[in-house]
Parts: C-alpha cells; structure tokens; sequence
C-alpha cells in the first residue's frame, strides 16, 4: 500500500504533540521502573505547601489557606504585593529534612509553584519569584534539594498546571475569574510554553527529582493540555522522575503513579474521587489539619493515633501516605505539627518492618483494619477491633506461625474453611495497632 508523505508527516505531528492529552505509546525506561519500587517501598511521605500564601495564615477563617487569593478575590495587584512581607529567616533546609526523616518518611513534595502563581524557586523566565520579590532573597527549593541530597532523602516538586496571575492562562477556567483584574485575553499556547519551560528549568537545575507532581487540570477538565508534550519532555528530561497528577480520573499514558486527595483508594468521602484504582503505584495525600497552606486558626489537627492509623491503612491499600503540613510564613513548622511527626517516628521505629517494603496483603480491608505483606511475612494490624476474638476471612495459603509482632509471643489461633480465628487478650491489645506476624509456609 502507498501511503501518502503529507499524511505520515501529519500523523507523526499529532503524535508529537499528542493533543489528545497523553503520552501515547510510553515505555518507562528501566530506571523510572526501579524508582516506581522504591516508591512502593517507601510508603511515606512529607507534603509541604509553601508560598507567600502563608503571610496571612487563612485570614481568620478555617479551610484551605492556600486558596485565600481565590476565596477573599484579592486582585493580583495586590496579591503582588505580599512577596515583599514573605521573609522566612527561620527557614532551616537540615532541619526540615532531620524532621522528616525522625519522623520515618522517606521523600518529600514540595509546592514549586501553587495555584497563585508564584515561583518558589530562582525561575529564569519570570521574575514572580521568591528570589526576585522577597526580602529573603533566596532559593529555599535549591536549599532543600542540596540538603534531601546529603540526607538521602528524595525530593518531588508539585507544580500547579492553574495559575491565577499568568496573563495567558486563558480561557479562564472554574477558579481565578474576573477578580484578578487580568485582561479577557491570553494566548493559551504561550502558558503551555511558560509551564514547559519552569518544568524545564526545575528539572535541570536541581539535580536528580523524584518526580513532578502535578495539581489544576481540573480547573479546565476540557482544555487542550497537550500533555503528550509536557509527559515527554520530563521524562526525556529525567527519564527516572515519576509522573503524577491530581486531575482525579484514570491515570493518563506518561503517568507514573496515581494519586488521592484525602481519600483512600476505593473510598470517596470528598465525592473527587474517580472510581478507577489503576495498577500503578497508588499514593493518598492528607491534611495533617484542615488546610494544605498555613492556617493560624486551624485547630483541627490529627491525633498521632488517626495518622498512624491513615499510614497502616494506606498500606494495606498499597498506596504511600503523603503527609502535608503547612510551614509558617518565618520558615518554621509549627510545633504541634513537629510533635506529631515525631510521634509518628517514634512507631515506625518500633514497626517499621510491618509497613517499609511490603505491599497490600492477602488478607482484604476490612473494619478491624488491614493487613500488609512482605513474602512470607503477613502482618495484620488491628485498628479497630474491641472483642477478645477476632475472625479473619479464609484464605488458601498454609501458616507456619501465628504471633503477636510486638513480644513474639504465640497466638492461639484455629484455621479452617471459616477463615482464620484469632485470640486477642485484652493484656495483649495495642491502643494503636495491634500487630500479627504470620508466617506463611
Ligand atoms: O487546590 C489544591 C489544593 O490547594 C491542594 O494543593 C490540594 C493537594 O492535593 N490539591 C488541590 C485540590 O485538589
């Protein structure tokens, strides 16, 4: 058959730019394959959301922070001014990432830019930065990735597709209308370009990254995000980075790993989440309070015991917690989010090998909790379960041993067609988490 040479060449231009919306046809090299595992294995994470945003700690009110640009409709000229209060003198890389690491979290994704628009980092290609309209005057995001290196641990960069202050994000989507005082015209490719090129520098200025996180498509479910062009370039860029993006639907070719927001995979409380959980590496972020930037009057803070329970349950869902706090606007983290954190540190060293490396279990989510496995190693943790005994589905695989993780003293147990019954004294019970350690044969 002849094909035509005008057809092959406009056929391979919309492969290329792939306005469809996705990578088609993506291969992970072997090195983005390996860090999809390390990802699995690593199971937690900080999730950090800074910008000048934090200067007015929500304005008074509850709720997202982070947002207050939006919610309150400050126009841009203003917006533009609070850079010049955001100071943060305390700002301290080695101490962010000593507390990550305390708190047994391997990686950490941080707001390179949030819906507001402004840059966290020394851009090139727009002044709107924290280098060039701070007092501070410096590139906190260059800080951490050269401290994440010499504590080894990795660093992802979130960066919002939406932006409420570049003029050619245009048409406007759902948020950032009329208030912002921008004009009603804008020139679509020219953002796509923009955001390209603050990928670009991200991924050739820091060092190896972890990943782009991606947050805002949503903002314009329809608009032609050509992100066949974006996936490529990150990933020729740096082919290990994982991609992901929060648009709440079905992963899209070039994605790397699937993310929910304040939702375990399966549940939709938040009523975003779609139903697909695809077969990718699964990660859940939560507030560690109400608010993602933050917020003075935010009271609403976790107990260590409810985080600790979202860790276990994360992983018995396969999907990484990514844990968020909101820094202050002097570049501390605030002490009731530091004294959780380390509460949770303080349970992973002691379970740690019942999380790290494993992946779901045989043994499905139920009410009581969940379980986690490693090989032969299969760990229920008991969250929720009052009674001296407790009946696990069947399953087929035989057991060698059944003992309590903590002491390794014996379960008295009995496995039949019914499922596998457990005796749980009450001298026996964990007020968190109450771990068994089967062996299977
Ligand atoms: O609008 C954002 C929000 O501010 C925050 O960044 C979260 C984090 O998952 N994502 C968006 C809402 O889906």
């Amino acid at each position: 058959m002849k094909i035509n040479k005008s057809f092959l060449v406009l056929f391979s231009v919309l492969l290329l730019s792939n306005s469809l919306g996705a990578q088609e046809g993506y291969k992970p090299t072997q090195e983005n394959l390996e860090n999809r595992q390390w990802f699995q294995d690593a199971k937690f994470g900080m999730f950090v959301h800074w910008g000048v945003y934090s200067v007015l700690g929500g304005g008074g009110d509850p709720g997202i922070a982070e947002w207050i640009m939006q919610n309150k409709k400050i126009p841009i000229k203003q917006y533009e001014k609070l850079p010049s209060f955001f100071n943060p003198v305390d700002f301290d890389a080695a101490e962010w990432v000593r507390m990550v690491k305390d708190a047994g979290m391997k990686y950490i994704t941080i707001t390179t830019k949030h819906h507001d628009g402004f840059a966290m980092y020394d851009s090139k290609i727009s002044d709107y930065n924290i280098v060039d309209k701070t007092p501070y005057g410096k590139d906190i995001i260059r800080m951490l990735a050269e401290e994440c290196r010499k504590q080894d641990i990795k660093l992802f960069f979130y960066y919002s597709q939406l932006d409420w202050h570049h003029p050619d994000y245009y048409p406007r989507g759902r948020t950032g209308q009329g208030f912002t005082g921008r004009d009603e015209s804008g020139d679509w490719d020219a953002y796509l370009d923009y955001m390209n090129g603050q990928l670009t520098e991200l991924l050739t200025d820091y060092g190896p990254i972890g990943g782009i996180w991606f947050d805002g498509m949503w903002d314009k479910k329809d608009a032609d995000w050509k992100l066949g062009t974006t996936y490529q370039l990150i990933h020729k860029l740096q082919p290990g980075a994982l991609i992901g993006s929060n648009h709440h639907v079905k992963p899209y070719p070039g994605e790397d790993f699937q993310m929910f927001e304040q939702d375990l995979p399966g549940e939709n409380t938040t009523g975003w989440q779609g139903s697909h959980i695809s077969q990718l590496p699964l990660e859940m972020c939560l507030t560690i309070n109400g608010s993602w930037g933050f917020n003075l009057m935010d009271q609403n803070h976790k107990s260590p015991k409810e985080l600790v329970h979202m860790l276990v349950k994360s992983a018995g869902r396969n999907a990484n917690l990514l844990l968020n706090v909101g820094p202050m606007p002097n570049g501390q983290i605030q002490p009731e989010h530091k004294a959780s954190l380390k509460a949770m540190g303080d349970w992973i060293a002691e379970n740690g090998e019942t999380i790290y490396g494993t992946r779901r279990g045989i043994i499905a989510a139920e009410d009581w909790g969940v379980s986690t496995q490693k090989g032969k190693k299969l760990y229920l943790h008991i969250l929720d379960w009052d009674k001296d005994v407790l009946l696990v589905q069947p399953f087929k695989e035989k057991v060698q041993s059944v003992v309590f993780f903590k002491d390794k003293s014996k379960v008295s147990h009995r496995l039949d067609k019914y499922g596998l019954l457990l005796e749980i004294p009450k001298n026996k019970k964990d007020g968190v988490d109450t771990i068994i350690e089967i062996t299977l044969k």
